[in-house]
């Protein structure tokens, strides 16, 4: 069985199967769809051919590192070969961006046992991080989790109040930060909230400010110092949110986070809106760090686990449809 044929078997027994295609379906056709335009032209792994999958793959955003290392293997693969199709170069080629993915372990999710689960959300203005501290709570409520924000974006006008309203409209209690005051208070008025009563999961919604490297660490360094002394291992998640439709300059804003603070893993918004789903494989290769979620469109309910099979498998249909 070839490795396509294997993923898609995998994929044909998930739940969730359509909200997956159509959540892809960006990816799926301009990236798929660009790879089918190649079947049309193929005559072996050949330069023209090898410098068209590059192009293809600098517009997923899987990076020009990547990209390169990719057709470079391709290249000395394909010499071993005597018959070497179409389908064989497609195989490898997705199967090259799984064990890329697998280079790195994913840790699972870091759940207190004693206590309070405190999830740090930070990412650049717009990236979606209102939205998706709803999603978390949508989903951990879901689960039977009792959960509570923390509005700790207290720079931007109107932030406070977008997440009371999610609050409002989830029925869960928001510990509100002041309108510019110091967002570390408001993760402290949290931690006491949430350890006072019982909550299983705070999502703290934090504001990120890119313009000065040493202002954020500062910031960072802060929020995480007040958390760990009030609840023991705190934050025991830090996530950084970022908006898919950036593309590689996602992964210069995930680079100087990671710098500025101890990133534990990512969410990937705006997946359904973009065709550049390719960043997952480069910030894994490059931060490995994992990719918890992804952002499916601008509901609670549109959030899901990511999963590196559905991915594959989705950006890969249409050249599954037209093998022999
Ligand atoms: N299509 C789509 N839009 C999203 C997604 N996540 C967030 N958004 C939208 O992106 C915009 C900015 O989101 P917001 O949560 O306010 O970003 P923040 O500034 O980081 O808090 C809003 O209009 C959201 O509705 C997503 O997964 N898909
Ligand atoms: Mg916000």
């Amino acid at each position: 069985m070839s490795f396509l044929d294997a993923l898609k078997n995998a994929f044909s027994k998930k739940d969730d199967k359509a909200i997956y295609l159509s959540g892809f379906r960006k990816s799926k056709d301009s990236f798929g769809g660009a790879l089918n335009e190649m079947k049309l032209k193929y005559k072996g792994v050949n330069d023209d051919f090898l410098e068209q999958l590059t192009i293809v793959l600098l517009e997923a955003d899987v990076g020009i590192e990547l990209a390169d290392m990719i057709c470079e293997k391709l290249r000395a693969t394909s010499r071993e070969y005597v018959n070497v199709t179409f389908h064989w170069a497609m195989n490898f080629l997705i199967r090259s961006m799984k064990e890329i993915y697998e280079e790195s372990i994913d840790p699972p999710i870091n759940y207190n046992e004693n206590g309070p689960t405190v999830i740090l959300l930070e990412g650049v203005n717009g990236s979606g991080k209102t939205t998706t501290c709803a999603k978390l709570g949508r989903m951990y409520q879901d689960q039977g989790k009792s959960v509570a924000f923390v509005a700790a974006d207290t720079f931007r006008a109107g932030a406070i109040d977008q997440l009371v309203q999610w609050g409002d409209r989830l029925g869960i209690h928001v510990i509100k930060g002041r309108e510019n005051g110091d967002p570390s208070a408001a993760i402290v008025d949290g931690c006491r909230y949430a350890k006072e009563n019982n909550i299983d999961i705070l999502l703290c919604d934090t504001a990120g400010r890119l313009q000065n490297k040493a202002g954020l660490m500062m910031e960072l360094s802060k929020m995480n110092r007040v958390a760990a002394r009030e609840i023991p291992g705190a934050p025991h998640n830090t996530w950084l949110v970022l908006d898919a439709t950036t593309g590689q300059n996602g992964l210069a804003q995930a680079e100087i986070f990671n710098e500025a603070t101890n990133l534990t893993g990512i969410i990937l918004t705006k997946m359904d809106g973009t065709a550049k789903g390719g960043i997952i494989i480069s910030i894994k290769h490059r931060l490995h760090l994992p990719v918890y979620f992804i952002g499916l469109g601008e509901r609670p309910e549109d959030l899901r686990p990511f999963d590196l099979q559905a991915y594959l498998y989705s950006i890969s249909e249409e050249l599954q449809e037209h093998v022999e």
